[in-house]
C-alpha cells in the first residue's frame, strides 16, 4: 500500500479557493498513487461528474481511486473502491454491493472498532484522528501515536492513519506502525512532492 493516501476533499478545496481538478492534476504529476475523493455535500450527479473527470486525470497512471461513502454510486463512478465510516452502511452489505475485488476501507476511532474491523471483509483499516484536526468538525477524540501503535497490535490488515497529519509529523505516524498516512489539509497547505519524499524515506 502506498505510504501516502491523499484525500481530495471538495469542501477543503473550496474553502481555500483551489480547484478540485487542478489539485488532482498537481498530485498526479507529483506521483501520488492513492486518492480518495471526498465530497460530503454535493449532489450524486455532481459527484459522478467529478468522478469521471478524476478518472480522466489519472488515466494511464496506476493510481487507485477511492470514493468516500456513496456506495450506491460505486459502479457508476468507475473507481477502484469505497471508504466508509462507522456511521455509514455496515461493511458486509457494502462488500456485497461492490464485489470481492473492490478496495474497501473503514474508519475506526478506538481499539474496539479496530478489532471488529480486523474481522471484516475490508481491505484496510483507517484509524484516527491521530492529531487534532480542523477538517472534520465532528471528529472523535484524538488517538495519538499511542492509538496508532495500539491499532497496529490489533490488526494485520494495512493500517491507514488519519487526522492532523502533516510533513512534520508524518514520519512519527509511520514509525508508530501505520502503513500509510491519509492527509487532507497537509497536502493543500504544503508541498506534495516534499511530502512524498518524506514518507518514502
Ligand atoms: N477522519 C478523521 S480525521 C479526518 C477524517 C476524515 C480529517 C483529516 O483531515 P486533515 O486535514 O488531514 O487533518
Ligand atoms: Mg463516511
Amino acid at each position: 500500500m502506498p505510504r501516502l493516501y491523499a484525500i481530495l476533499d471538495a469542501e477543503s478545496c473550496a474553502r481555500r479557493g483551489v480547484s478540485l481538478l487542478e489539485t488532482a492534476k498537481a498530485w498526479r504529476d507529483a506521483g501520488v498513487t492513492l486518492v480518495q475523493y471526498r465530497d460530503k455535500v454535493a449532489s450524486d450527479a455532481s459527484v459522478l461528474e467529478n468522478a469521471a473527470l478524476l478518472r480522466r486525470v489519472f488515466e494511464g497512471t496506476d493510481a487507485t481511486l477511492i470514493l468516500n461513502d456513496r456506495v450506491h454510486l460505486f459502479a457508476a463512478s468507475g473507481f477502484d473502491g469505497v471508504h466508509v465510516g462507522q456511521g455509514d452502511d455496515a461493511v458486509a452489505p457494502v462488500r456485497a454491493v461492490i464485489g470481492p475485488d473492490a478496495v474497501l476501507g473503514v474508519s475506526t476511532h478506538n481499539p474496539a472498532q479496530v478489532s471488529i474491523a480486523d474481522g471484516l471483509a475490508v481491505s484496510y483499516v483507517a484509524v484516527g484522528p491521530v492529531f487534532a484536526t480542523l477538517t472534520k468538525l465532528d471528529a472523535e477524540p484524538v488517538v495519538g501515536l499511542d492509538g496508532v501503535a495500539l491499532a497496529r497490535s490489533l490488526t494485520r490488515k494495512p493500517l491507514v492513519a488519519i487526522g492532523g497529519i502533516a510533513a512534520v509529523n508524518a514520519s512519527s505516524v509511520l514509525e508508530a506502525g501505520a502503513d500509510s498516512v491519509a492527509v487532507i489539509s497537509g497536502l493543500l497547505d504544503g508541498d506534495v512532492a516534499a511530502f512524498l519524499r518524506i514518507v518514502q524515506e
